[in-house]
């Protein structure tokens, strides 16, 4: 994990360059399909839902609230992902979603930037990195 800054900028930029995206979006959907039967059962997304930094940015939850309180936030969100809801969610649904929470945490954060501890591998981590590639061979 590190302390990153960043903005709203960053994260629409990163989930627009559809390249860079698809990509991360494919390795992070392999890395989580852990019997890889190409598809996300709920188990195989929690990892994910615990990396998206959603409670501090969608819900302004504690991340210490109580074990059923976090149960039921996860559960809702992944029938979010699951959008034909079979129970499982595929790459499609995966990237849509995830596409979707992205922007909605970047209008959330505006301008502004704002300081985050970030997972290594997760997609904000990857937003960021990518921006600081660019400035480097901007610069
Ligand atoms: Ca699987
Ligand atoms: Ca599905």
């Amino acid at each position: 994990m590190s302390v990153e800054v960043l903005d709203g900028a960053t994260i629409v930029n990163f989930v627009e360059d559809e390249e860079a995206f698809s990509g991360s979006i494919s390795d992070r959907f392999s890395l989580l399909d852990t019997d890889h039967d190409g598809l996300l059962s709920y188990a195989e997304l929690l990892k994910e839902l615990q990396s998206l930094r959603v409670f501090e940015t969608h819900f302004g939850i504690d991340v210490k609230t109580d074990p059923k309180e976090l149960a039921r936030v996860y559960n809702s969100l992944f029938v979010q992902f699951d959008h034909d809801s079979n129970g499982t969610v595929d790459l499609e649904e995966f990237k849509a979603e995830t596409k979707r929470m992205m922007l909605a945490m970047a209008n959330g954060l505006g301008f502004l930037p704002v300081q985050m501890v970030l997972e290594e591998g997760s997609f904000l981590k990857k937003a960021v990195e990518r921006e600081s590639i660019k400035l480097a061979l901007a610069a």
